[in-house]
């Protein structure tokens, strides 16, 4: 980032009255201009319907400045909660016109599955951070009472989401959920991918038949490629055409992973439903038991000890993937890690890969930056994103990093100092990248000026 952006982030980050309270009014226009009767879009260009794991992000940050929204952007979002307890990674808006995105709800054809909402749902997940952040939300929340209220009216929704990921999502039967697309990570084409999809048969040319609504807004060299949608479409096709049936998996699937931030966000799932269920009346043993027993399969079954990083299972080969992403570092949000872990995160965190430093001269990029592969501008394969550093910047306080961690917070506050609430941005520049007025940079903005 160039030496502007730095003094911005430094006058944002270190107390600069003036310049949180600009940047915090950014984050509330850019909040309330998302925002669509119940719900906030990630994007209205990019992204018009509601995401999942977008919602439960952009609940945190609305918890401070509008939160009687926070609540209900939670609670639209868990309406359209399948029968199975499944959580959909997106829920389409009925107002808007076909083609707003792709796939849209055609492709999906979530109306002809027994147990699936009214409304139209994709069939897939994304990592479970809503009861995390439901408690934050709540934590933030200017008056308790009413916090309270929609922690107890989502409570049940989110023990269902977890039962339905603990016992459809095993297929390893080690304790470990998996995901069927790499959709469901939420860093789509994060070169953790790469060595699964290489097995996914599809060409690109079958992109020819459709109309991509990214690469319409949004530059096509910042975006996945067409061969990855056409292997994207053709696992969302596989999965549809069992009925989103997770009994086939194993046998029928052509992509199963056990990704690293997934299952640590479903282990932090449980860690926050023990305090939830103290708040509002149930017993936390259950919750605290399954979080432990979901940190030792993560040691079990995704840590390298050679590397000193957590490594997504690839389950048609049983074999750890080899690309050093961030997803590697996320483990870090759980409380009960051993300090040998999590002492190798950190060393991993500070290396030339990631940078993380009490004074960061670059942002936290998603990918190894020394990688011969490595791509500044295409998505998740380089480019630093918000909601991951402030994950990480989570586990860095939880694990007693606090120089660290105010590292990272000014780092971040200062990518929307210099450049604005974009999507994601430039690793090495902070320039800012895909959709310019991106909800989850402008409520995780909130939630770091508040720190
Ligand atoms: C991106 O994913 C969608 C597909 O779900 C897309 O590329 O169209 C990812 O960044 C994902 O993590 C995010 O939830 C979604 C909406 O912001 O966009």
């Amino acid at each position: 980032m160039g030496d502007a952006g730095a003094t911005r982030a430094d006058a944002a980050g270190t107390g600069g009255p003036a310049d949180a309270a600009v940047l915090r009014r950014l984050a509330v226009d850019t909040l309330d201009a998302n925002w669509e009767h119940d719900h906030t879009v990630p994007s209205r260009t990019l992204y018009p319907h509601q995401w999942s794991w977008d919602s439960a992000f952009i609940a945190i940050g609305l918890a401070q400045v509008r939160p009687e929204r926070a609540w209900r952007e939670l609670a639209s979002l868990f309406r359209a909660q399948w029968a199975d307890g499944r959580v959909p990674h997106i829920v389409f808006n009925p107002a808007l016109r076909v083609g707003a995105y792709f796939p849209g709800p055609e492709m999906w054809r979530s109306a002809d599955v027994p147990g699936a909402p009214t409304v139209a749902t994709s069939g897939l997940v994304q990592p479970p951070v809503h009861a995390l952040a439901a408690l934050l939300a709540y934590r933030r929340a200017p008056d308790p009472t009413p916090a309270l209220a929609g922690l107890r009216r989502l409570y049940p929704a989110l023990v269902a989401q977890q039962r339905y990921l603990a016992d459809r999502r095993d297929v390893a039967g080690d304790g470990l959920v998996c995901i069927v697309h790499p959709w469901e990570s939420g860093l789509d084409n994060s070169p953790a991918w790469d060595e699964p999809m290489a097995a996914v048969p599809a060409e690109a040319a079958v992109m020819r038949a459709y109309r991509r609504h990214d690469t319409t807004h949004a530059d096509a060299a910042h975006r996945p490629t067409d061969l990855d949608y056409a292997r994207y479409l053709a696992i969302v096709a596989a999965y549809r055409d069992h009925g989103y049936s997770d009994r086939h998996l194993a046998t029928a699937h052509p992509f199963l992973v056990e990704c690293p931030l997934f299952n640590a966000a479903f282990g932090a799932a449980e860690h926050a439903l023990a305090e939830i269920a103290a708040l509002v009346g149930d017993d936390p043993g259950p919750h605290r038991a399954r979080a432990a027993r979901i940190t030792e399969a993560l040691l079990r079954r995704l840590y390298d000890p050679e590397t000193g990083t957590f490594q997504p299972r690839d389950l048609r080969t049983d074999r750890l993937v080899s690309a050093r992403t961030v997803l590697g570092l996320t483990p870090l949000i759980l409380p009960d890690l051993p300090t040998r872990q999590a002492d190798a995160l950190v060393v991993e965190a500070r290396s030339a890969r990631f940078g993380v430093a009490s004074l960061m001269d670059r942002p936290l990029p998603t990918y190894d930056r020394t990688a011969p592969d490595f791509e500044p501008l295409r998505y998740w394969r380089g480019p630093s994103w918000l909601n991951i550093g402030w994950l990480v910047r989570c586990g860095l306080l939880g694990h007693g990093h606090p120089e660290l961690a105010a590292g990272l917070r000014r780092s971040m506050i200062g990518l929307v100092a210099g450049a604005g609430c974009h999507e994601y941005f430039h690793p090495d520049t902070g320039a800012g990248l895909g959709s310019p007025a991106f909800s989850w940079t402008a409520a995780l903005l909130l939630d770091l000026l508040a720190d």
